[in-house]
C-alpha cells in the first residue's frame, strides 16, 4: 500500500513527509522522489505483547512517497505532470494545502488560499484523468467500427468510460461514480487519480492547530489540521518532554497518527492479528476480505492446506487473558474458508500439508 504526498510547491509536502515517516529533515532530499515504510501506530500490539511476551513484534506498515518539486524554469503544473506516473501507480493521495503564512517561503501563486489550492489541485488530476478516457474512448470508437472478437467487451468498456467522461466533465471524481467491484477492477489499469481516496492535510500555522479544519474537502475522507514544522520538530523532542510542549499548543498528541490513520482507512483496509510467543503481528488487508485471504498473506502453503481459521475478537481476547481462557469462555471460535475477516481478529491459521 502505497500513499503518495500532492500539493504545490511550498505547502510543506516534505516536511509533512518528515514528520510522518520520522525521517530527520536534514536527511532528506527535496530532488529526489523519497519512500519511507511507515509503521501503523497500534496499541493493540502492546496488549498482545504483554499476553504473549514474543521475540518479536511487527507492525504493520504503510508506504509514504515524497516528490520533488517542479525543477528550475519548469512550471508546476509540467512539474506536476512529470509525477503523475507515480500518483497513478500509488493507491491513496495525501494532499497537503498551505494554510500557513511566512515571509520567507513563497506561497503558491503569491497568496494562502487553501480553498483556491485545493480546487486548483482536483482540476489537474481531473484534467489528467479525462485526457486518459477521451484518448481510451478515441481507440475503443475505432476499434468498434471494425467487427471484432472482442467487440462486446470493448463496448462494455465505452459504456462505462463514456459515464466517466462525463462525471470528469462535471468535475466530479471517479470516485462518486465507478462502482466497487466489476467496474473498479476493469478500470483499475488505467490508474485514474481521481478513483483514489484522499486524506487532506490542511497545513496551518502553529498558532491554530488545535482548531478545527477551517475547510473540508468534501471528497476526501478526512481532513485534518495540523502544522508540519510543529510536528516535524516535535518528533525530535523526546516523548516524556513533549507532553508539555504539545499543552502549549493546546493539543493533547501529535497529528501524526491520525494522519497515518485517516490514510489507512481510507485505504478500505483493515488489520488482524497473529499471536503466540515467537511473534505478534498485526497484518492489513482489504475490508471484504476472507479468513482465506488471511492466510494465503501469511503463507500460500497456509491457504494451500487450509482447514479452519481459529478466530478470536481482540477485545475478547484481551478479556480472557489467553487463547485458552478465551475458548472456555467459548469466544474463540472456529471459521471457514469463506468467513470475512473483521477488523482486530486475533486468527491461527490451521493447516495440513
Ligand atoms: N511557518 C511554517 N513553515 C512551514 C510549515 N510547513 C513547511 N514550512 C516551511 O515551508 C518551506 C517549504 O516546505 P517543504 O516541506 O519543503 O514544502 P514542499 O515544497 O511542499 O515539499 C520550508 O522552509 C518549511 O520549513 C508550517 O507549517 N509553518
Ligand atoms: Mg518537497
Amino acid at each position: 500500500m502505497r500513499v503518495a504526498i500532492v500539493g504545490f510547491p511550498y505547502s510543506g509536502k516534505t516536511t509533512l513527509f518528515a514528520a510522518v515517516s520520522g525521517v530527520a529533515l536534514d536527511h532528506l532530499r527535496p530532488a529526489e522522489e523519497t519512500l519511507a515504510a511507515v509503521k501503523l501506530p497500534e496499541p493493540r500490539l502492546d496488549v498482545l505483547e504483554t499476553i504473549f511476551k514474543p521475540k518479536k513484534r511487527t507492525a504493520a506498515t504503510i508506504d509514504f512517497v515524497d516528490l520533488p518539486g517542479s525543477a528550475e524554469g519548469e512550471s508546476e503544473h509540467a512539474g506536476l505532470t512529470r509525477h503523475l506516473p507515480t500518483l497513478r501507480q500509488s493507491d491513496g493521495l495525501l494532499f497537503v494545502l498551505r494554510d500557513f503564512a511566512s515571509a520567507s517561503v513563497p506561497p503558491h501563486q503569491g497568496s494562502v488560499d487553501p480553498r483556491r489550492d485545493l480546487t486548483q489541485l482536483r482540476d489537474e488530476l481531473l484534467l489528467a484523468d479525462l485526457e486518459i478516457c477521451a484518448n481510451r474512448i478515441e481507440k475503443l470508437e475505432k476499434a468498434l467500427t471494425k467487427p471484432t472478437k472482442e467487440r462486446e467487451r470493448h463496448k462494455h468498456e465505452l459504456n462505462l468510460l463514456g459515464r466517466c467522461r462525463e462525471a470528469l466533465e462535471a468535475e466530479r471524481p471517479l470516485s462518486r461514480v465507478v462502482q466497487p467491484g466489476e467496474e473498479e477492477k476493469l478500470l483499475r489499469s488505467f490508474g485514474f487519480l481521481t478513483q483514489k481516496p484522499v486524506v487532506v492535510v490542511l497545513n496551518v500555522d502553529e498558532e491554530r492547530v488545535a482548531a478545527e479544519p477551517a475547510l473540508r474537502d468534501p471528497y476526501a475522507a478526512t481532513t485534518i489540521a495540523t502544522c508540519a514544522t510543529l510536528e516535524a520538530d516535535l518528533l525530535q523532542v523526546d516523548a516524556e518532554d513533549r507532553g508539555e510542549f504539545l499543552a502549549d499548543y493546546g493539543i493533547a498528541a501529535l497529528a501524526r497518527d491520525r494522519i497515518v490513520w485517516a490514510c489507512f482507512n481510507a485505504l478500505e483496509m483493515l488489520c488482524y492479528f497473529t499471536a503466540g510467543d515467537t511473534e505478534v503481528r498485526a497484518w492489513p488487508i482489504a475490508a471484504g476480505s476472507t479468513a482465506l485471504d488471511a492466510a494465503a498473506k501469511i503463507h500460500s502453503d497456509l491457504a494451500r492446506g487450509f482447514i479452519k481459521a481459529e478466530t478470536v475478537a481482540f477485545e475478547d481476547l484481551q478479556a480472557a487473558g489467553s487463547f485458552r481462557e478465551a475458548k472456555a469462555a467459548g469466544t474463540l471460535r472456529q471459521e471457514p474458508k469463506g468467513y470475512v475477516v473483521k477488523d482486530g481478529d486475533v486468527i491461527t491459521i490451521k493447516f495440513n500439508v
